[in-house]
């Protein structure tokens, strides 16, 4: 055979070559942690809020938030995403010291016995400075890093980060979500964000992109956003995806008040088949058994 039978055409390296650097930056560092996003991974939900932990004091709070992270993880979650402060549509916020008083003692304790990254859910600067001093190894901010001084606590850290997208605040999100192109809305925001972050000396591999769903979205829009979560997989860092439990979901099977864990299970395999590489759940074990029928296909 000639040599020049064994050279690949150059539309076969240019297609090696894509197809290599999708591989490379579907890499997700956070601290010491080195995530390889080549099949769904899984960010567990730890709330340390009084209506999830209610009486007790904060001894019994951490204990028990403890002994369900430790379940988490032994269910298969990759990452554990501890939070003090609800974001829920029309939540009421928690001063600083309440939230580091909730959070700070969970993730000291944990950050000692697990071995998978610790994210702090939190859009305030001090508790991303101290969750990370206590450990933690990723910030998941439903501001994308949008409050002052939030960028530079990542920026001078080694952490991960989520960068989500959200119209309006909590408090006031979902009284009249609107949108010219939500798609096209979200895509530029995150692309915005994602500049200001690598401009800022945080490292491509760092960073996840979310969407937000139910972040000052209506029906309509959440709905277009999952049909449409391809496009958003191309802006070049994986992307996260937050739906487990969530009242869009009921809003689609037109029940509020059936169980949420069939539709949370569809909506998760869902945004893996449209390209999500992160879910954030409540029910890790059937989540971890939905993806497994999910990868015997790939
Ligand atoms: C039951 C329990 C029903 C919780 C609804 C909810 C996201 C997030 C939240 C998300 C990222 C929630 C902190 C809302 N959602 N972070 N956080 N993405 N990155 N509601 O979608 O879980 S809180």
């Amino acid at each position: 055979m000639a040599q020049s039978d064994k050279t690949l055409p150059i539309s076969a390296i240019d297609s090696c070559m894509a197809i290599l650097s999708i591989i490379r930056l579907m890499n997700f560092q956070c601290g010491k942690h080195a995530l390889v996003l080549d099949r769904p991974h899984i960010m567990g939900i730890v709330n340390v809020t009084p209506d999830s932990f209610s009486d007790g004091g904060r001894y019994a709070r951490v204990d028990l938030a403890l002994a369900h992270a430790l379940q988490l993880i032994a269910d298969g979650a990759d990452i554990l995403d501890v939070g003090g402060e609800s974001t829920r549509p029309g939540a009421e916020p928690v001063s600083l010291e309440e939230e580091l008083n909730r959070v700070i003692p969970l993730i000291s304790a944990l950050a000692k016995v697990v071995n998978v990254p610790i994210s702090i859910d939190t859009y305030k600067p001090e508790v991303m400075r101290q969750a990370i001093a206590a450990g933690a190894a990723m910030v998941n901010d439903v501001q994308a890093l949008r409050m002052p001084g939030a960028l530079e606590v990542v920026a001078n850290s080694d952490v991960g980060v989520c960068l989500m997208h959200m119209q309006g605040e909590p408090k006031t999100m979902q009284i009249a979500p609107h949108y010219h192109d939500v798609v096209a809305e979200v895509q530029q925001f995150l692309s915005e964000r994602l500049n200001a972050v690598t401009a800022a000396g945080v490292a491509m591999d760092r960073i996840v992109l979310d969407p937000g769903f139910g972040f000052g979205k209506s029906r309509a829009h959440n709905i277009a956003l999952l049909k449409n979560l391809t496009p958003l997989t191309q802006l070049g860092a994986p992307l996260l995806v937050g739906l487990s439990r969530k009242s869009i979901l009921a809003a689609m099977t037109g029940d509020e008040a059936a169980q949420r864990l069939p539709a949370s299970i569809a909506a998760a395999v869902i945004s893996v088949m449209k390209g999500a590489k992160i879910l954030r759940v409540h029910d890790v074990k059937a989540t971890a058994e939905a993806f497994k029928v999910w990868a015997a296909i790939q």
